[in-house]
């Protein structure tokens, strides 16, 4: 029902659900949802088309993951990134229907699954399923994993310069601290940026009560006034040229900046934090749903599943990927697991946030 939508029938759709978009970006899930029946997807095991198309976050896969595949199944991949799910969703909602596979985190899930855009996943042909590690999967966006496949789960937390910035910042109250003003960047993403500041006042990072929220923003405004800007991916240069000291950053992003800058380090701050899961899934406009499904077997394996970790340094949910890491991620401790919390689809909470969200960027 939603191919061939145009930005504005999307739109309009969405706030009759009870959806909003903020900025013009963000799209969001919330209110009815879809009303298709579960459904089988049975892509057999037929010829492979010869063609695959991924849209996935950058910096977000093996250095051979690609030309690996290529080489073995003689698919060719066409290979494209985005920085937030909100590039992501609002692509699809303009009505991109060239790709095969996506990357969504668990609450875009929600939002995709909610308009019935992506396709079932048939099963039956990944064999490689087991590798799994069965605490990424039945999470609450896809309980029974009919859409998507478990990709990396990584967290937000603080990268700084060690060498720049002492003592180490251990609390996200360092960005309402004018000492680093215009060295620090928060990312371009309403969910961590707002999540952040209610875990700094003790609440949920998927808070929906109004007057927490309004604190938040409160908060937010406050620190933009000494941020250098709201940058996600690009950061990671300006952290290791030195032109930022202190980020709000995920982890796998810091790890790989500390690759080129042993100086880069990382802070789970004492309040808490966001956890997320980002997931493979088959958008139903998909052209080589075939291919799709064996990229999907493929890096299931564990080897091939260790080297998406070991490159992205975000934590792998294949069980068996872990004994063959080289590179171990930035991981939390027991401790610091407890302080994470997962990130959830806002519901009805959503427009709330999506103001919010366009208050502070133009606050
Ligand atoms: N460079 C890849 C970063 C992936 C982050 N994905 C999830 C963001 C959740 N807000």
């Amino acid at each position: 029902m939603t191919k061939g939508w145009t930005r504005r029938e999307f739109i309009g759709q969405g706030l009759t659900a009870g959806m909003s978009l903020g900025m013009g970006a963000a799209l969001t899930a919330c209110g009815p949802r879809r009303t298709r029946e579960p459904e089988e997807q049975m892509v057999g095991v037929g010829a492979l088309e010869d063609e695959l198309t991924i849209y996935n976050w950058s910096d977000y896969i093996g250095a051979t993951t690609v030309s690996d595949f290529e080489n073995e199944f003689g698919v060719r991949v066409i290979y494209d990134t985005y920085e937030s799910n909100e590039d992501l969703l609002a692509k699809l909602q303009a009505g991109a229907r060239g790709y095969d596979l996506i990357c969504p985190t668990g609450y875009a899930v929600d939002v995709l699954r909610a308009f019935d855009l992506l396709a079932p996943i048939d099963r039956s042909v990944l064999t490689n399923w087991g590798n799994l590690s069965p605490e990424f999967l039945g999470r609450s966006f896809d309980p029974e994993n009919r859409y998507t496949v478990p990709w990396l789960w990584g967290l937000t937390g603080i990268a700084y310069r060690a060498d720049l910035v002492d003592p180490a910042p251990d609390s996200w109250g360092v960005f309402l601290d004018e000492t680093y003003r215009g060295k620090m960047t928060q990312p371009d993403d309403m969910r961590d940026v707002i999540g952040c500041w209610l875990k700094y006042r003790g609440y949920s990072g998927n808070s929906t009560d109004p007057g927490q929220l309004a604190q938040a923003k409160a908060d937010a405004i406050r620190a933009k006034q000494n941020l250098k800007s709201f940058v996600s991916a690009p950061v990671k240069d300006q952290l290791i040229a030195g032109d930022v000291w202190i980020a709000q950053l995920w982890n796998g992003d810091t790890a790989q900046a500390r690759t080129e800058e042993p100086d880069v380090s990382f802070e789970i701050p004492r309040e808490g934090s966001m956890m997320y899961l980002d997931s493979m899934a088959i958008p139903r406009s998909a052209r080589h749903p075939k291919a799709a499904h064996a990229f999907l077997n493929f890096i299931l394996r564990p080897e091939v599943a260790a080297g998406i970790s070991d490159r992205s340094g975000y934590g792998s949910p294949n069980a068996g990927a872990i004994p063959l890491q080289t590179r171990v991620a930035l991981t939390p401790t027991p401790e610091e697991f407890a302080r994470l919390e997962y990130q959830e689809d806002l519901a009805e909470g959503t427009a709330l946030w999506d103001r919010i969200w366009t208050e502070i960027k133009v606050g």
